[in-house]
């Protein structure tokens, strides 16, 4: 590895690294083929902004106020006295709170297009009855003589009203789903939230300067918009895309860069989060007159591709080929396959308009909150969607008669999956929850890890989320996996049922016999809620809580501020998480010893790391580790599934 950062105890990648290490051979192909036509991206910039600040990269830089920029250390305190706990702790607690927004917006959308197709004001109807009835039956409401739509109506309000409540009273969702023990926990601890939208303004207030210097006060926050961001947001969206659209149907599919080479058709990639106009674009490419003026252009009719999040749920409900999470997104245009990118809302980097005018594809924003510079901007009203969807389709017609001329280059590879997956169709192909537990509980299954969120240019393309998965399955350790992370693990083959080769004899032995892939695919970053369901059944089967159970939240290369809030709601819950790379979280990160030799670390002790890494587990239940080897991370949630099953005489 070309970059080296002692202090953080870890390697980053140059080019050189990432062209060798990355287990993806078909971006591999794409980063060759884009360097060679002289086409920026992602590898370059990165080489360009080396070395990283270190300051940055401990999260000892404040900029919170005017005073500053303070640069601080256990010797030199910020300008208004702020040590390294506190700043540290500050910054991180407001990137938990950007992550809060994230999911809450998109939450929000959803939740607002299902009030949309209630009241008559949205074409289509609500394809998740099952949802709709059980979540009106937890909260409490009236069911008796009402019809589907004003139920679910009704379910909407409630869970808008716990994205923006600002009267002091907990979340109501939270209150009627989490687990008892949990909100016993949370009430004692007093970080019960109010609603997203307030838990986000107080963050915000809180670490405004010369507010709150009480770092264990901040940790308190931090727990309560975590919670917020789980239930409030993550839960909402979930929950209202079922409702919208109804689960994810367990199916085998193609995914991967290839998949674009197929056939003479009208090629449209989804990238983003909110899948409503998505969704519509699944029916509009059906309808006959756009598939005519399709043919007319010359093409044989339109097909879909999914980008992150939004691809990730289009992929679960139907099927629709993914090709690339975040960091691959300039690569797929870069195929010059795509006739159009059509974006909704966060993680759609700036870089892709530059890569997109080489190869003329149309980008096409359609959120007033995420434009992208040269983009044609459709933005999405929900009551004329069809005609967005319209609008949106034509204008990838009229690019692909444009772009006739122009040179592709689409890798060969493609892989096959079993997507799908929820909290009920696992625990169905185990034979229900007593008979996964007792996997459980004899070993056959070690414990289980949701292997989650983004990737990062900080390892090579895909390998951490990858080689840390191999290495969990070697070890009998089943995983869920959801964003990103899904991405990676589907390129690589391991959903597909054959990767039971890889998993240790007992593990395989249990996939096999349910059929089942060692990695299963649960769907978008929201969807997460699928993985807590199943965590939270599994352990009401086994009469335990949370903390006991062999569970662990895996983010192998974190990226964005909602990956850093997942991590903070799955630890709240009593679920001990593993960053594996160094981002700025509150525990220790060893540092080089100066002369030594290059493997001579210490582990410097501080008050937060001590609280993260040690009394939190007290508190919690839980505790964050921090590995950027994926050997070595395994074996840090190996050990920890060992002790808890030897705690419990599960050996
Ligand atoms: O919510 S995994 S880079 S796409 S943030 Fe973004 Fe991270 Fe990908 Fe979806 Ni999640």
């Amino acid at each position: 590895m070309r970059y080296k950062y002692h202090y953080l105890n870890a390697e980053m990648p140059d080019t050189a690294d990432v062209l060798a290490a990355t287990p993806n051979p078909a971006a591999r192909e794409m980063m060759e083929y884009l360097a060679e036509q002289g086409i920026e991206t992602y590898l370059d910039r990165f080489a360009a902004q080396q070395p990283l600040c270190r300051f940055g990269l401990q999260g000892t830089c404040c900029r919170r106020c005017l005073w500053g920029p303070c640069r601080v250390t256990p010797r030199k305190r910020g300008v208004c006295g702020a040590d390294v706990p506190l700043v540290v702790i500050s910054n991180h607690v407001r990137m938990v709170a950007a992550g809060c927004a994230a999911h809450g917006q998109h939450a929000r959308l959803r939740l607002e297009a299902i009030l949309a197709v209630a009241e008559g004001r949205m074409p289509g109807e609500l394809r998740g009855a099952e949802r709709v009835w059980w979540l009106a039956e937890r909260f409490g409401l009236p069911v008796e003589g009402r019809s589907l739509t004003q139920v679910a109506a009704d379910v909407a309000r409630y869970l808008l009203a716990d994205l923006g409540r600002v009267e002091r009273e907990p979340m109501r969702a939270l209150l009627a789903l989490a687990p008892p023990e949990r909100v016993a926990l949370w009430r004692e601890l007093d970080v019960l939230p109010t609603s997203a939208f307030s838990e986000v303004f107080e963050t915000l207030q809180r670490t405004s300067l010369g507010t709150d210097s009480d770092w264990r006060n901040v940790v308190l926050q931090e727990l309560r918009v975590s919670l917020a961001f789980f239930w409030g947001c993550v839960v909402a969206a979930s929950w209202a895309s079922e409702m919208l659209y109804g689960p994810p149907r367990r199916q085998t599919v193609r995914v991967g860069f290839g998949t674009l080479g197929e056939g003479n058709t009208v090629k449209v990639a989804v990238h983003g989060h909110a899948p409503v106009l998505a969704e519509e674009l699944m029916v509009a490419t059906q309808r006959e007159d756009l598939v005519q003026e399709a043919r007319a252009a010359g093409a044989e009719g339109i097909d879909l591709y999914g980008i992150c999040c939004t691809g990730q749920e289009l992929l679960a409900r139907y099927g629709i080929p993914t090709t690339s999470g975040i960091l691959g997104q300039e690569l797929v245009i870069g195929t010059g396959a795509l006739d159009a990118l059509v974006v909704d809302q966060q993680c759609v980097i700036p870089g892709v308009s530059q890569v997109a005018a080489c190869f003329g594809t149309a980008v096409i924003t359609t959120s007033n909150s995420a434009r992208l510079e040269g983009a044609t901007h459709i933005p999405l009203d929900l009551e004329r969607i069809e005609e967005v969807a319209e609008a949106v389709l034509r204008e990838a017609i009229a690019a692909y008669s444009r772009r006739q001329e122009r040179p592709r280059h689409v890798p060969t590879a493609t892989q096959t999956a079993q997507v799908g997956w929820d909290d009920r169709s696992i625990l169905d192909a185990f034979g229900g929850r007593a008979e996964m537990l007792r996997l459980i509980r004899e070993g056959e299954i070690k414990g289980i890890a949701t292997l989650v969120s983004c990737n990062t240019p900080k390892v090579p393309y895909e390998q951490s989320n990858v080689a840390l998965a191999r290495e969990l399955l070697r070890r009998n350790v089943l995983v869920t996996t959801t964003g990103c992370a899904s991405h990676a693990l589907l390129n690589a083959g391991l959903a597909d049922p054959s990767a039971a080769d890889l998993a240790g004899e007992r593990l395989a032995r249990a996939c096999r016999q349910a059929g089942v892939p060692p990695v299963l695919p649960v769907g978008a970053c929201v969807d997460n809620t699928r993985t807590m369901f199943l965590f939270l059944k599994l352990a009401e089967e086994a009469g335990l809580d949370l903390p006991q159970m062999p569970f662990f939240y895996v983010g192998a290369e974190p990226g964005n501020e909602k990956a850093l809030g997942m991590g903070m709601a799955f630890f709240a819950h009593g679920i001990s998480v593993l960053a594996g790379y160094p981002v700025p979280v509150p525990v220790p990160l060893p540092v080089h010893v100066e002369g030594g030799d290059i493997d001579d670390y210490v582990r410097p002790r501080n008050e937060i790391a001590d609280f993260f890494g040690d009394e939190a587990r007290q508190v919690i239940g839980a505790k964050i580790y921090v590995e950027p080897y994926p050997d070595l991370a395994a074996g840090t949630i190996d050990m920890e599934f060992r002790r808890k099953r030897l705690a419990l005489g599960w050996v």
